[in-house]
């Protein structure tokens, strides 16, 4: 077993300090930021995910693997930034209300920034109307959306239809991502963007700002 394998086991047993030795190990071995992020503990997620799906384990399991993910991504997390150039835009960001699902979009959040931009992380179960007060406040011309339930996918629109009300849409701009979503959801409720990954959020919000 190599040693992404092994972050990916630790992970899935549910071994926050195994993970972050393993991780730290990595690290020290100079193995690339995102492979040990895609290749290690993303990878070992995906198996709780279908696990957890299948009822093979159940939530405290799922909740002892969450916490190991974050002990690997702390690790991870300044070198993801260490690259970060000046602010060249500013997202506001959060995992839509209803949904308590903050690891995909905490993810998102330090690629962002490890890009250049400015995010305003609102957290998780965030009501539309704190989505829209905030960017306006803070003058952010992106407003970012996640959602791993398909039972709080519906609130993404309701945030695009009180924007279309306060007359916010089309002046600023909304991506949206999450594992239910698709291209065609997106399409559907009027965002600008569906973001697969951190990656996808980073090229669409500096298609938006501008930046190449
Ligand atoms: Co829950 N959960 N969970 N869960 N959980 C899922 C989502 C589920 C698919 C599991 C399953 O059945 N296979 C299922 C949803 C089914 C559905 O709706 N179709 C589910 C369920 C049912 C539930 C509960 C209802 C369980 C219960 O109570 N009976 C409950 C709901 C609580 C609530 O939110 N109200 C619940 C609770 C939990 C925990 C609290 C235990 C924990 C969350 C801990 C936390 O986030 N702090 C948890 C976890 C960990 C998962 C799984 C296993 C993993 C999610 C994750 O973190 N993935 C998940 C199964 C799965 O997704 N395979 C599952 C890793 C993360 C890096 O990926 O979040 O997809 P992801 O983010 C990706 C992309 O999607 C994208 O980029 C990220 C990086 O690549 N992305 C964006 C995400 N947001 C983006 C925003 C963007 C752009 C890209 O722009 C703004």
């Amino acid at each position: 077993m190599n040693i992404l394998q092994e972050i990916s086991q630790q992970l899935q047993d549910g071994n926050p300090k195994n993970v972050a030795e393993l991780t730290q190990q990595a690290i020290n071995e100079n193995l690339d930021t995102k492979t040990i992020l895609d290749q290690g503990l993303i990878a070992g997620m995906s198996v709780v995910g279908e696990k957890f799906k299948q009822h093979e384990i159940f939530l405290p399991d799922v909740l002892l693997a969450a916490k190991a993910m974050y002990a690997g991504m702390d690790l991870l997390k300044p070198l993801m930034l260490k690259e970060g150039i000046p602010t060249i835009g500013k997202v506001v960001i959060g995992t839509v209300q209803g949904d308590l699902h903050d690891i995909g979009k905490n993810l998102v959040a330090i690629m962002l920034r490890g890009a250049g931009f400015e995010v305003v992380d609102l957290g998780n179960d965030v009501s539309p109307e704190k989505f829209l007060d905030t960017a306006e406040k803070e003058n952010a011309e992106i407003i970012g959306m996640s959602a791993l339930l398909t039972t709080t996918m519906p609130v993404m629109k309701k945030v695009i239809d009180l924007a279309k009300e306060r007359r916010l849409y089309g002046k600023k701009k909304f991506i949206v991502g999450g594992a239910p979503l698709s291209t065609e959801y997106a399409k559907e409720i009027g965002a600008d963007a569906y973001c697969f990954d951190g990656m996808s959020a980073v090229e669409a919000v500096k298609r938006f700002t501008g930046v190449n």
